[in-house]
This record gives C-alpha cells, sequence and structure tokens, in this order.
C-alpha cells in the first residue's frame, strides 16, 4: 500500500548533513516537462541495462544527456562523451534540466554549479542499487543534484565507511536532493522498488543526477 499524501503539497527542505539538502517537491512543477524530456532523449539513447566490471547485469537500466554520459562494462565505469549503444554522442541536456540543477544547488550555496552530465536511471519494481560511492568524477568539488519521478523510493544514506548502517529516506515523485562538501563521498544506494502505480508513469521511477565530471 501506498502510504497516504496527506501533505503532498508541503514543500519540505531537510537538511541531511553537511552540505546535504532535501528539497521536497521542488521539481514538482517541472515534472510533466521533465518526462516528457525523458522520453524524447531516450528514443534517440535507449535505456539499457549496463554491466559491471564483474560482468553482473544491473537492475536500472541507465541513458544519459548532455556533453559527457556514464557508462559501465566489463572494462568498468567512466564518463565518455559517446553512447556505446549507437556510436553517437549523447543527447542535448535540455536546458529545462540544466536550470533546475543549477537553481537546487544555488538554494543550498553552490553558486557556481553547472552540470556536463545527467545520468538518468530507470528503475522498475525489484530494481535497486546497492551502497556505493560516486568516485568516478574528477571534480569532487562540485555538488550532486538528484531528481526523482514516478514511485516512490527508499534512498539508503550510509557514511564513509561502507559498514555503516545506512538511514532510510523516503524519495517521492517532485523530490530533489543536493550533495557536496563533506557529504559528496558518502556511501548510498536505493533500496528494492515496491510494486506500484504512479499517475504520470504507471509502474517507473525515473532519478535524474547531475554531474560536473572535470
Ligand atoms: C549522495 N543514484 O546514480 S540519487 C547514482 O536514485 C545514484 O538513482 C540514486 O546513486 C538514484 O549514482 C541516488 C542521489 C545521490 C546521488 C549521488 C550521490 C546521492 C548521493 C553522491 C554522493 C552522496
Ligand atoms: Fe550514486
Amino acid at each position: 500500500m501506498m502510504q497516504p499524501d496527506l501533505f503532498a503539497d508541503e514543500r519540505r527542505t531537510l537538511p541531511l548533513g553537511p552540505d546535504a539538502a532535501l528539497l521536497g517537491g521542488f521539481a514538482t512543477e517541472s515534472a510533466e516537462a521533465l518526462i516528457s524530456h525523458i522520453q524524447h532523449i531516450t528514443a534517440s539513447s535507449p535505456f539499457r541495462h549496463m554491466e559491471t566490471r564483474s560482468g553482473k547485469r544491473m537492475s536500472v537500466a541507465m541513458s544519459n544527456c548532455g556533453s559527457l554520459g556514464w557508462v559501465s562494462d566489463r572494462s568498468g565505469y567512466r564518463y565518455d562523451a559517446l553512447d556505446p549503444l549507437t556510436g553517437n554522442p549523447w543527447p542535448h541536456m535540455p536546458r529545462l534540466f540544466r536550470e533546475l540543477a543549477e537553481h537546487a544547488a544555488r538554494s543550498i550555496g553552490f553558486h557556481n554549479f553547472t552540470p556536463e552530465a545527467c545520468l538518468i536511471n530507470q528503475y522498475r519494481p525489484g530494481a535497486r542499487l546497492s551502497l556505493h560511492q560516486d568516485m568516478d568524477e574528477q571534480d569532487r568539488t562540485a555538488p550532486i543534484v538528484s531528481v526523482s519521478l514516478g514511485l516512490p523510493a527508499t534512498f539508503l544514506w550510509g557514511g564513509h565507511h561502507r559498514a555503516c548502517r545506512p538511514k532510510r529516506y523516503s524519495l517521492i515523485h517532485g523530490d530533489v536532493v543536493v550533495w557536496g562538501g563533506a557529504s559528496r563521498m558518502i556511501f548510498h544506494g536505493i533500496d528494492v522498488l515496491k510494486e506500484g502505480k504512479h499517475p504520470l508513469t504507471e509502474d517507473v521511477r525515473f532519478n535524474l543526477t547531475f554531474r560536473k565530471v572535470r
């Protein structure tokens, strides 16, 4: 059963840690436009289940837009200007994406953030992202901005060691999270997505992750 949405219109801003905050509902008004951009982008660079270095198929399907995209295969993780599936550059990052990420970052004090890469994650029920650190970016002074759309998920926020038991936060449609500074290298993940039906995305959760890479 879904949680009752008694306070769906309330904008929660929740400090998560040093230089990190959950901006509840920051993207709610842009959500339909964001989703139609996702459909347009993935018509040319389709969602695919990448492989990890060890050859495991990821349960999350991914695509990218922007001048660089995150890719994983048997040779490891990296950013690449070309989509390995099509051989073409990744689709252009829509202005709405870039401005939303810049505004969210600015609202907690990151004034010079401009993203080069937007990873688009697609979760269906059963998909998960196990605890990891984001270590593939050279510029670790820049924050990361994440936008949640569609089905809700449980975000796992650990510590600086994999063994730290993570705190659990619910991320719902329209939520934006900004992570920078001392929170940039924490272990984090997404718990197994539960079944559900969202009016805009049906049985899907999308997450946009904006990064400055170089
Ligand atoms: C905290 N994605 O793509 S976004 C990822 O919902 C990733 O798809 C999750 O973790 C998702 O790498 C979580 C929130 C997020 C992204 C990057 C972070 C949280 C972060 C980097 C450092 C600390
Ligand atoms: Fe991550």
